[in-house]
């Protein structure tokens, strides 16, 4: 049980299976924040790819992110969820994505983390799954409505701190300006002052453009 994911550290090659996603950008953004090298292998989820055996045998339930770890002479290690891919390098980058173990900072930054993955981002692809079917269209914009509501509670959060858990980003910025980029309808920006500077100073980061573009087709293998 207590075997390490990577039996070398400095010989470690990390790849991601993925397409230009929410969940996806979110896996790369936090790689590329970690400063962790990887290879990108783009999984076409218009084309299917992610229904071919191929990629069934990653990820049995065929869905994209997924993280391979390959370190020499173990096996590879395979991550197919991109919250776990987003913790996983927390932990190999300390002090870039989370603050320190058994601090109020670092529970206060997975409290806003997990708070976005529920309370924002569940409700928002909930809502993206129910659309599609017009029995279930006003359940659709019920959820949406409420994943819009706990995001724009994040004016709150960004009153007193430069980020969303604090002075530091954090694996929370990430989740939340992921879905704030993708959220239907979109944030009445003009009413959110502390959260436009907020994404503003987000959308400069270079790490996290890198991830936001790691699908473009450019990078893959
Ligand atoms: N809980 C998973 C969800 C993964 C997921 O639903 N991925 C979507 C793209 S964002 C997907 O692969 N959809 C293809 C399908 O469901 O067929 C995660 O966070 O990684």
């Amino acid at each position: 049980l207590s075997e390490e994911i990577c039996c070398g550290a400095d010989d470690v090659g990390i790849r991601l299976y993925g397409h230009k996603t929410g969940n996806c950008f979110r896996a790369a953004i936090a790689l590329e924040e970690a400063g962790l090298a990887y290879q990108v292998r783009l999984v076409d989820l218009r084309q299917k790819q992610h229904k071919q055996p191929e990629f069934l045998a990653l990820n049995r339930r065929g869905r994209v992110p997924v993280m391979v770890i390959r370190s020499h002479g173990c096996s590879d290690f395979v991550l197919a969820q991109s919250n776990a891919i987003m913790l996983y390098a927390a932990e190999v980058s300390p002090g870039k994505l989370l603050p320190a173990p058994n601090t109020k900072a670092r529970a206060r930054a997975l409290e806003r983390f997990l708070y976005f993955v529920t309370d924002v981002i569940a409700p928002n692809h909930a809502a993206f799954t129910l659309k599609s079917a017009a029995d279930t269209r006003e359940s659709a914009a019920l959820l949406r409505g409420r994943s819009l509501e706990a995001l724009v509670a994040a004016e709150e959060f960004l009153a007193e701190s430069p980020y969303i858990a604090g002075d530091e980003f954090t694996l929370a910025d990430i989740s939340a300006y992921t879905i704030a980029m993708a959220s239907e309808p979109a944030p009445e920006w003009a009413a959110l002052p502390n959260m436009l500077r907020w994404y503003q100073r987000i959308g400069e980061r270079s790490a996290v453009n890198r991830g936001l573009h790691a699908f473009d087709g450019s990078r893959s293998a």
